[in-house]
C-alpha cells in the first residue's frame, strides 16, 4: 500500500517453465513464471502497477476487460509509447468493476509465448451464496517442435496444452472438502477455444468476463466453451466425494505431443520422422532407395492422390510387434516399464487380444495411455496424495482432477501442504 494505492510490481522476462517433468520450455512470462501471478484487488481500489520490461524487445501491458482511462489501456503505438527493453512504465487506475479479468501484452506473438496473468477484482458487496474455494485456471497452448525448447508462435497446431502452465499429469488437482461450494474461474489466451468439462456435477455458469451475472441468468451445464480472450466463472456444490475429471474435451487437448508434426507415434518406419536428423528429414539417401520401406516418401505426407504408399497419415493396422517397436523408440519412454506392459505396483496392463493387429485402426489408445505412460513419482505433490497407482498415465494436456474428499483425507492433504510450505 502507498497512500491508499495498492501497488504491484510486474516484470516481463524470459522464464524457464517446467511444463511437465522432463520438458522445460523457454517461455516469456511475468515474475518468473508463465502464466504470471494473479493480481487480486477489491472493487473501489486504486491500483498502481510498476511494470518493468526485461524482455529483449518492446512491449506494453493491456488490462483485458477493465474500464479505465484510455492512456492506461496499454496498447503500444496507440494509447502509449512502446515500453522499451530495460524501461519501466507505471500504470495507475481505479477499479470500479468486479469479476474475472486478465492482463497480457497487446503484442500478438508475445501473447503466444506465455505472457498472460489473471486479474481478479473482488466485489464490494460479497457474492452470495459464498464459495468455500475459489480457483483460477489460465489456459495456454504451445507448439514446441522436435528438439526445441521454444514454442513456435507461428504454428496453428499445438502439442502442449496447459492449465496454469502445466500439462497433465503435472497439473495440480483442485482439492475440495465434501459439501463445499466451489468456484472455478477460467481464462483463455491462445489460438483455440476450449470446451471445459467437469464430471459428476452440473455447474452454474455464473460469470462471463465481467461482473457475476444475476442468478436468473446463470446457465446450468457440465461443459462451458471458453473462447479465446474470454473468461468464464463456474460454481457448483461438491456434494459427492470422488476423483472427478476436469478437462478440455477436445481429444487432442487431453493428450501430450498430439500433433502431426511431432513424434512418430504409431507411424514409425514410414515417412519423415519428427526429430530426425537434417539428412534423414531432407530425404538424403544413406541406405536403400527412394521408395524403400523405411524411406518413402521422404516428405511423409501431402504428395498427392497418387502417393498412396507414402501417405502414412492414418493409424494402423500395424502389427503388434511393429507397434511395440515404435513405442520402444519413442524418446522419453521408460522402456523397462514397457517390456511387461506396465510395471507400476498395484496396476497391471491387461494383455491385448492376439488378433488385435488384424483389426483396422488398431492401435489407437492401446499404447498411448496407461501404466507405461505413468509418472506418479515425478509429478507427486500433496494434492496427488492417495490417488490410485498409475493414475498419471491417464491424465494429459489440459486435464486435472477435482478431488472431492471426506474430511480426514482432505485434512491430510492440507497438512502435507503446510509441511511443504515450511
Ligand atoms: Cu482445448
Amino acid at each position: 500500500m502507498d497512500n491508499g494505492v495498492k501497488v504491484f510490481h510486474l516484470i516481463a522476462e524470459p522464464v524457464k517453465q517446467v511444463v511437465i517433468p522432463g520438458r522445460t520450455f523457454d517461455l516469456w512470462g511475468f515474475n518468473g513464471s508463465a502464466p504470471g501471478p494473479t493480481i487480486q484487488a477489491n472493487e473501489g481500489d486504486r491500483v498502481r502497477i510498476l511494470f518493468d520490461n526485461h524482455l529483449p524487445e518492446p512491449t506494453g501491458i493491456h488490462w483485458h476487460g477493465l474500464e479505465l482511462p484510455n492512456d492506461m489501456d496499454g496498447v503500444p503505438g496507440i494509447t502509449q509509447k512502446l515500453v522499451m527493453p530495460g524501461e519501466r512504465f507505471v500504470y495507475e487506475f481505479p477499479l470500479h468493476q468486479n469479476g474475472t479479468f486478465f492482463y497480457h501484452p497487446h503484442m500478438a506473438m508475445q501473447e503466444m509465448v506465455g505472457l498472460l496473468g489473471g486479474f481478479i477484482i473482488h466485489p464490494k458487496t460479497p457474492y452470495t451464496p459464498r464459495v468455500d474455494k475459489d480457483f483460477l485456471i489460465a489456459l495456454q497452448e504451445y507448439a514446441v517442435l522436435p528438439n526445441r525448447t521454444m514454442p513456435n508462435s507461428m504454428n496453428m497446431e499445438f502439442n502442449w496444452l496447459t492449465f496454469n502452465g502445466k500439462a497433465g499429469p503435472a497439473t495440480t488437482p483442485l482439492v475440495v472438502k465434501h459439501g463445499e461450494r466451489v468456484r472455478i474461474r477460467i481464462i483463455n489466451l491462445g489460438m483455440d477455444h476450449h470446451p471445459i468439462h467437469l464430471h459428476g456435477f452440473t455447474f452454474w455458469v455464473t460469470g462471463h468476463e465481467g461482473a457475476r451475472e444475476a442468478e436468473t441468468m446463470w446457465l446450468r451445464g457440465n461443459t462451458t466453451l471458453v473462447g479465446v480472450a474470454q473468461a468464464r466463472d463456474i460454481e457448483f456444490i461438491a456434494d459427492r466425494t470422488g476423483e472427478w475429471m476436469f478437462h478440455c474435451h477436445l481429444p487432442h487437448h487431453m493428450m501430450n505431443q498430439m500433433s502431426s508434426n511431432v513424434g512418430p507415434m504409431t507411424r514409425l518406419g514410414q515417412g519423415m520422422q519428427g526429430g530426425a536428423s537434417m539428412e534423414a528429414a531432407m530425404g538424403m539417401l544413406r541406405d536403400g532407395n527412394a521408395t524403400s520401406e523405411n524411406k518413402a516418401p521422404s516428405l511423409g505426407r501431402g504428395l498427392g492422390v497418387g502417393s498412396t504408399t507414402g501417405t502414412a497419415t492414418a493409424n494402423g493396422p500395424l502389427s503388434q510387434s511393429a507397434a511395440d517397436k515404435a513405442m520402444a523408440n519413442m524418446p522419453g519412454m521408460d522402456h523397462s516399464k514397457m517390456a511387461d506392459h506396465g510395471n507400476i505396483p498395484g496396476m497391471n496392463m491387461p494383455a491385448l487380444p492376439k488378433n488385435a493387429d488384424q483389426v483396422p485402426l488398431f492401435p489407437q489408445d492401446a499404447y498411448m495411455e496407461g501404466p507405461m505412460m505413468a509418472m506418479d513419482k515425478e509429478v507427486e505433490k500433496p494434492e496427488t496424495y492417495g490417488l490410485p497407482a498409475g493414475w498419471s498415465g491417464f491424465i494429459g494436456g489440459m486435464m486435472t482432477l477435482v478431488r472431492v474428499l471426506p474430511p480426514e483425507q482432505y485434512d491430510k492433504i492440507m497438512e502435507l501442504k503446510r509441511g511443504n510450505a515450511k
